[in-house]
């Protein structure tokens, strides 16, 4: 059976200069984490990145600007989709594992939030999507239990070498309302289940298909360009605009 291939908005996630020593050969360079993501419209509200710790990533040439950091697989993808300064070839600068991502400070688009920072997350995928993920805690269950696993547990911190002013400086940010579950519906959607780790697979899947179809929808805007706009209105328009400004290309698996 064919299925027809999923479209995500690749965001660039520039890592702010200056570049640890392992990034150290692409200075002088655009250097972005590229986040795939189905929901646009949620950048604002952006706390940090997500990446795994022992996922194999690399720095790539998109063009003779741009490096894109994602895994392999990606990478490949992409240069089937025009998007590899050698067409149909990935060129790899630097190979990297995840943990050597984990600190690094991102300006992100459209992001409330000046500077946000790469944290590991254990239970996403390899296999899907960039093995970059933007986190947005206050409309996605994966990204809200996850958060809050490293802002309650100093242990868990400690264990996987965040340090604490990567995380504390932020806070779950309302950028939409979703009626009947307010503006922060991930955590509404959680507390309910009472689900406090990324481990609870069943309940977590369910949380996600509630949040998902309200918030996209009936859920309203309360924040940014389109505030006071339905979900439903403002993800295209804020797609396109993302696009215009090469904030963002479209990447499809
Ligand atoms: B979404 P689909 Cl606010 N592993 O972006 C697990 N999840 C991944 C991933 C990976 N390797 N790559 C991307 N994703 C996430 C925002 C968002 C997302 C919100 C609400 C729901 C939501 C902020 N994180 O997704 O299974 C990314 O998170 C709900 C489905 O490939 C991406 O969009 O269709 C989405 O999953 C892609 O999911």
């Amino acid at each position: 059976e064919e299925v027809e291939p999923q479209e995500y908005v690749l965001i660039k996630m520039k890592v702010i200069p200056p570049f640890p020593p392992k990034l150290m050969v692409l200075e002088g360079r655009n250097v972005y984490l590229a986040a795939a993501t189905l929901r646009p419209e949620t950048l604002y509200g952006q706390t940090n990145c997500w990446v795994l710790p022992d996922g194999k990533y690399g720095a790539f040439e998109i063009n003779e600007i741009d490096i894109f950091i994602l895994i392999a697989r990606a990478a490949r993808n992409l240069a089937y989709q025009m998007l590899s300064r050698v067409p149909e070839k990935p060129t790899c600068l630097v190979e990297l594992f995840g943990t050597d991502l984990i600190g690094l400070p991102l300006k992100s688009p459209l992001a409330f939030n000046e500077i946000i920072y790469v944290l590991p997350m254990y239970t996403r995928l390899a296999d899907k999507g960039t093995g970059i993920v933007t986190s947005v805690p206050s409309d996605s269950p994966d990204d809200f239990i996850a958060f809050q696993k490293l802002v309650k547990n100093q242990d868990f911190r400690v264990a996987c070498g965040v340090k604490d002013e990567w995380v504390f400086p932020f806070e779950i940010i309302p950028i939409i309302d979703v009626p009947g579950f307010g503006n922060k519906s991930a955590e509404k959607v959680c507390f309910d289940p009472k689900i406090d780790n990324p481990d609870e697979k069943d309940k977590l899947t369910k949380a996600k298909e509630i949040t998902y179809s309200k918030g996209f929808n009936d859920g309203i805007m309360i924040i940014g360009e389109f505030n006071n706009r339905k979900v439903q209105e403002v993800k295209p328009l804020i797609k396109e605009e993302l696009l215009k400004a090469d904030m963002a290309v479209l990447y499809y698996e």
